[in-house]
């Protein structure tokens, strides 16, 4: 984008300008906050120009284009992003400095734009960031939360959750577009009446309530190619009084109830990670940015086209996990009942136009909607629904006469709920995992019969992250030393990254990376200072483990570990034993109780490691606050071990796991997820592999499980570590405080459901795993060449090969090449 020549002395100027005009102050008077809206203005000033230019390309070249249906777009900041992808980042940085102003310090104060919990969200914020770099035509489409996932403070070791008012200070990267807004309708009934004139069945849906959703633009800048998509996330208001239907004006109780709906339906993000709850204002949220986009993308296309019936030659639609897959109904309701189309064309065009990605197998996280709240919601799509679920099901008795537990099982409509799951599957031309070894599960296991009936449809999609974050702006250290090696060409083609191979040979050069690590710790380390207070030394073993607390991801198994080390200090004060610091970042969803034990109990943990003397700072245990996407950035480049210890078979693919190979750290792990194929990239002398396999795991499952109580009363440290958590060791001697946890390993009055993530089957083989993880970095000459190995085979991992392979196998896009928009610096 500055790509010809930045001009400094405009952006200063520009800048300077946006501070008087915004703020009515001089740059000396004006607050850091002030500064970051005033840059911001400055290079979204400079991103329109591309944004409007790439727009006008899409158009001319009617390209088909893919819209990303997601509930959750975990986007994080977006001013460092924007300005590394314009690749001007170094050249603000410098302006900035000459205006005495220091880039780091404006980007801090960009809230995090939180979109999302987790894997699923981050992983959709990706895609846009390889899509748009990639030059595919593409759009997000989701809804704007007033509030993004809570922020957590730490108050007496256990999470409190704090409302995440991100757009308190105002989004200066978005474009709100009232000239696109569309009207959405829930409730009421459906009145069915034959058109006297063309003699077709027409619905006429009554006494509903509407909202208007009101579409708000963020610009998607692609890496230094002039690209800018859209994500485009939907706010609601209510409708305004003389848009009412004849029947409702002034009717006042209702105009209140509109108005409060359109309040709460954008309210707040869902702030639970593999759970499904059930609550109808969630099937609203889906429905509401569904029905919008939907609306949207069928105007758009008959700007251009008469035939609604090629609609899939233009369009395609990833549905993000179930969450979004009220679009198959609603899209029949459209093209059925709005655009006149029979069932049959509707229902080609909604089959060709639709796939889904499936995200978990985790059976609490499935969404079954139960039928009432589902059909007095969306009467008429309820109503498509049954007539979907009946032609499916009629094909499905052919393909296997007089075989009813078939029906039982693949039905979309059974036991009084809506399985969304098997809609997405039966209308989807495409159903993906997210890993190898998940989608395996998907066609072995999970949807064995789908994939009997319809083996044509699945395929497997592994996941990856974006290079440009999670090194080039996190790790800017780490992406100078590459660049100066093996050039930038790593930034947009990670494959390259292999280059870096024959260096690990190179003694020289393995210093130098392990100085940079070091380097990245000590910034880590200030970090952790300033927001725990607590000292760690940058040469002790960085041992982290963050994602989202969920009793499958086995932080407990970690915290448990850690116990089983302090005693063993403790005992044998003159064992040898390489310091190591154990780093956590986790939010809890609210109401998950054993989640939120662990926490505490983690807290606790380091209230007593840390603050005991006589270890001599051997161990030391951190929990960072509101771990999110902008801290992330720092954690990832300054680990030295990558905690990935699911339950195998239970985490579908990960990609905290990628970004922790990117930036150098080995993995500890259990073959789980895409960690199965880490380990075949960098090889299985440069990772710590331990546990059960995933098919150990389901042979358990299938037979009932295991008995912990074999392991706990065999075992005698294990046994210790177990009975810590009730003998008050970490809890001031409060015997209760642990319970849950304890029960949900043991529980000796029902041990068929005790420890079902397979805690304490695990424990010796991770701690053995974990000795080997010590004896390695002991070895400063083989841990560098383990640590640069990894990066150099991180290459696959990147979110640019899965878009790849998405446009090569599923959405059939082509590139787009556009032209620099006008550049305002020069
Ligand atoms: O999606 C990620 C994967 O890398 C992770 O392994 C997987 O756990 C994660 C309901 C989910 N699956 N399902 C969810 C999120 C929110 C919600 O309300 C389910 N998240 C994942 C990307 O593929």
């Amino acid at each position: 984008m500055f790509s010809k020549r930045f001009e400094k002395k405009a952006f200063k100027a520009a800048v300077k300008d946006n501070v008087k005009t915004l703020y009515r102050k001089t740059i000396d008077e004006a607050t850091p906050q002030q500064l970051f809206q005033a840059v911001s203005y400055a290079v979204k000033d400079v991103i329109i120009d591309d944004w409007i230019e790439t727009q006008k390309r899409y158009d001319e070249t009617d390209a088909k284009t893919v819209y990303y249906m997601s509930m959750e777009f975990l986007m994080g900041r977006a001013l460092g992003n924007n300005l590394i992808n314009m690749t001007a980042y170094k050249d603000v940085k410098e302006a900035l400095e000459e205006m005495n102003i220091d880039l780091n310090v404006i980007e801090d104060q960009e809230p995090d734009a939180a979109l999302g919990n987790g894997g699923l969200g981050r992983l959709a914020a990706c895609f846009l960031d390889s899509l748009a770099t990639l030059n595919y035509p593409a759009y997000g489409c989701g809804i704007r939360y007033r509030y993004g996932m809570f922020k957590q403070k730490i108050k007496d070791g256990y999470q409190v959750e704090v409302p995440d008012n991100w757009l308190k200070e105002g989004n200066p990267f978005e474009i709100r577009r009232e000239e696109y807004a569309k009207e959405v309708r829930f409730g009421g009934n459906i009145r069915f009446e034959k058109d006297p004139v063309t003699g077709k069945d027409k619905f006429i849906q009554e006494n509903y309530e509407s909202v208007m959703a009101v579409p708000y633009d963020m610009p998607i800048v692609g890496y230094g190619n002039h690209v800018v998509n859209t994500l485009r996330v939907w706010d609601a208001k209510p409708i305004t009084d003389f848009k009412l239907d004849e029947f409702d004006r002034g009717n006042y109780h209702k105009a209140v109830e509109q108005e409060n709906l359109a309040k709460l339906i954008v309210d707040v993000l869902y702030p639970n990670d593999n759970h499904y709850s059930g609550k109808e204002l969630r099937l609203k949220q889906q429905y509401f940015f569904i029905s919008a986009s939907l609306q949207a993308l069928i105007e758009k296309y008959k700007k251009k086209h008469g035939d609604i019936r090629k609609l899939y030659e233009k369009v395609v639609i990833q549905m993000n996990d179930t969450h979004p897959t009220v679009a198959v109904p609603e899209l029949m309701r459209l093209l059925i009942d709005v655009e006149g189309l029979s069932w049959e064309d509707a229902w080609e065009v909604t089959s060709k136009t639709c796939a889904y990605t499936n995200h978990t197998i985790m059976a609490e996280a499935l969404e079954k909607w139960p039928i009432d709240l589902f059909s007095k919601l969306l009467p008429r799509i309820y109503q498509i629904v049954q007539e979907i679920d009946r032609r499916f099901l009629i094909k499905v008795r052919e393909m296997y006469p007089g075989n009813e537990e078939k029906v039982r099982k693949m039905a979309i409509l059974m036991n009084g709920q809506v399985r969304m799951a098997n809609m997405a599957i039966v209308a989807g031309f495409s159903v993906n995992g997210v890993a190898q070894l998940h989608t395996e599960i998907l066609e072995k296991q999970e949807l064995k019969d789908f994939y009997q009936m319809m083996p044509e449809k699945f395929n497997n999609k592994t996941n990856g992250i974006t290079q440009r974050r999670f090194l080039a702006h996190g790790n800017p250290l780490l992406a100078d030393w590459i660049t100066d090696k093996i050039g930038d060409g790593w930034i947009t083609d990670l494959s390259q990254i292999a280059k870096l191979k024959p260096l690990v040979e190179d003694e020289d050069a393995r210093r130098e990376f392990m100085e940079i690590k070091y380097q990245n710790k000590v910034r880590l380390a200030k970090y952790i200072k300033e927001h725990n207070g607590i000292d760690v030394d940058p040469r002790s073993i960085f041992d982290i483990q963050v994602k989202r607390l969920h009793e499958y991801k086995r932080q407990l198994l970690n915290i448990l570990h850690i116990m089983y080390l302090y005693n063993q200090i403790k005992e044998h004060p003159e064992m040898s034993f390489y310091p190591r610091t154990f780093i956590f970042g986790a939010k809890a969803a609210a109401g998950y109780l054993r989640a939120k034990e662990t926490i505490k109990l983690i807290n606790s943990v380091a209230d007593v490691v840390n603050n005991d003397r006589s270890i001599n700072g051997k161990l030391k245990v951190v929990f960072i606050e509101d771990y999110r996407v902008s801290n992330a950035e720092i954690l990832f480049a300054a680990a030295d071990v990558s905690e990935q210890i699911s339950t195998a078979s239970k985490e579908a693919s990960g990609t905290g796991n990628m970004k922790f190979m990117l930036n150098g750290a080995p993995t500890l792990g259990t073959m789980d997820g895409a960690n199965v194929e880490i380990v075949h990239e960098v090889g299985e002398e440069n990772a710590f592999i331990f546990g059960l396999s995933s098919q150990e795991v389901i042979n358990y499952e299938n037979n009932g499980g295991y008995n912990p109580t074999d392991v706990y009363f065999n075992d005698w440290e294990i046994k210790r570590v177990v009975d810590q958590l009730m003998d008050g060791t970490y809890s001031n001697g409060d015997h209760n405080m642990y319970i849950n946890l304890y029960n949900s390993l043991l529980n000796t009055q029902c041990t068929d459901k005790a420890d079902t993530y397979f805690i304490l089957k695990d424990f010796r083989s991770y701690a053995d795993a974990q000795k080997r993880v010590e004896e390695a970095y002991r070895d400063q000459q083989r841990w560098s060449k383990m640590a640069m190995m990894n990066t150099a085979c991180s290459g696959k991992f990147t979110s640019d090969r899965t878009i790849e392979e998405y446009v090569r196998d599923i959405w059939h896009l082509e590139k787009v090449e556009v032209p620099s928009g006008q550049d305002l610096f020069e």
